[in-house]
């Protein structure tokens, strides 16, 4: 007779480690772990079923500091240790944490790749627009004309839009959030937790030491409704502190409206984060502050497609059907063989 046991109901302080948290005080990265323990409880998962994935970085350290499985693997290349793992271990819920530099920089192209298989992976991108680890060198989110060490004259790359990277890799779930919202941010965590796919959440991160205030016009209070636009599934593309600015379509091109004098809630872009065709979201996604614009946050898009972690144990399921269980020591003895002298 086996005697069914309830699981422990859990509580974020379950999932805050024993490690000693090494960020600056002051760091974005604490608001951001705060949120994952809060959100972590409410998944109904026990502890040894969820794991976090890291590459190099300041964020990178993150896995430490969680009461979880954990692996501070190689720089930029946590998404192809996560897709290892989920596809032997389903089971697991895995979470990938890296930062700006090791996300885009040395590991663009494993980025690129989990996203494309559409692996259920919840992959957290946290951008403070600078790599620090190393002490501040301008990373492929600095914007044109920053000076840092590396960069003594101004930065002359063209910077990286985390988004727009992701969507043109057809993500099925994007979203953005910013550390100082703390509950917007629980929300995107929750809603990136649900997503079964490759979930890909930026999450706008002040790195007070080396890039303080890099996102202050998105978080300042008198001017974040003016900046940033919440978007809501459903729901007509409005800002502004008294609500009277919205985003219309012209053409192919978005554009900044005053509400009245003419111009009604109809009038304006309706956000569907379920559209099949990712155009759309790719054009929420080239929104900057810099250009007039509110710049998005919340839900980009959110839909389904078969994901890579299914169709590989698929296909494994079906070839032991046709051809039995392998046997590795005989297909590494099998064919031809040499001896290097
Ligand atoms: C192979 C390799 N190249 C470069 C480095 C140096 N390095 C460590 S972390 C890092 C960038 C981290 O930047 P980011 O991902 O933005 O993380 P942050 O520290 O800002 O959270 C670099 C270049 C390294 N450790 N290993
Ligand atoms: S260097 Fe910047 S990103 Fe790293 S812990 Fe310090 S404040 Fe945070």
């Amino acid at each position: 007779m086996s005697i069914e046991t309830p699981l422990p109901v859990l509580k974020p302080a379950d999932f805050a480690s024993d490690q000693d948290v090494r960020w600056c005080p002051g760091c974005g990265d604490y608001s951001i772990l705060a949120q994952m323990k809060k959100v972590m409880p409410t998944l109904g998962l026990p502890r040894e079923k969820i794991v976090f994935i890291s590459g190099i970085g300041c964020s990178s350290r993150f896995p430490y500091y969680m009461n979880t499985y954990g692996m501070h693997s190689i720089h930029g290349r946590a998404p192809a240790v996560a897709t290892g793992l989920k596809s032997v271990r389903p089971d697991l819920q895995c979470w990938v944490i890296t930062g700006d530099g090791d996300g885009l920089s040395i590991g663009g192209n494993h980025l690129m790749h989990a996203i494309r298989r559409n692996m259920d992976l919840n992959i957290v991108l946290f951008n403070n627009r600078i790599y620090g680890l190393t002490k501040g060198q301008y990373s492929p989110t600095s914007p044109l004309g920053k000076k840092t060490k590396s960069t003594p004259m101004g930065a002359i790359d063209n910077p990286l839009h985390p988004l727009s990277i992701a969507i043109g890799a057809e993500a099925t779930f994007v979203a953005r959030s910013i550390d100082t919202n703390i509950k917007h941010l629980g929300a995107m965590l929750s809603r990136a937790a649900e997503h079964r796919g490759t979930a890909f959440l930026e999450v706008y991160q002040n790195c007070n030491v080396f890039n303080d205030g890099a996102w202050q016009y998105a978080t300042d209070r008198q001017s974040k409704t003016e900046t940033t636009l919440e978007l809501q599934h459903g729901k007509p593309l409005i800002f502004g502190k008294d609500r009277d600015k919205g985003i219309r379509l012209n053409g192919l091109d978005p554009e900044v409206v005053e509400l009245g004098k003419g111009i009604k809630e109809d009038d304006l872009l309706f956000h569907d984060e379920k559209s099949p065709e990712p155009s759309l979201a790719y054009l929420l996604s080239r929104m900057r502050y810099e250009d007039g614009f509110p710049e998005p946050i919340g839900v980009f898009r959110s839909v389904k497609a078969p994901r890579y972690d299914d169709m590989i144990n698929d296909q494994i399921e079906e070839a032991q059907k046709q051809h039995g269980k392998g046997d590795l020591d005989k297909l590494f003895n099998s064919g031809e063989t040499w001896d290097v002298a």
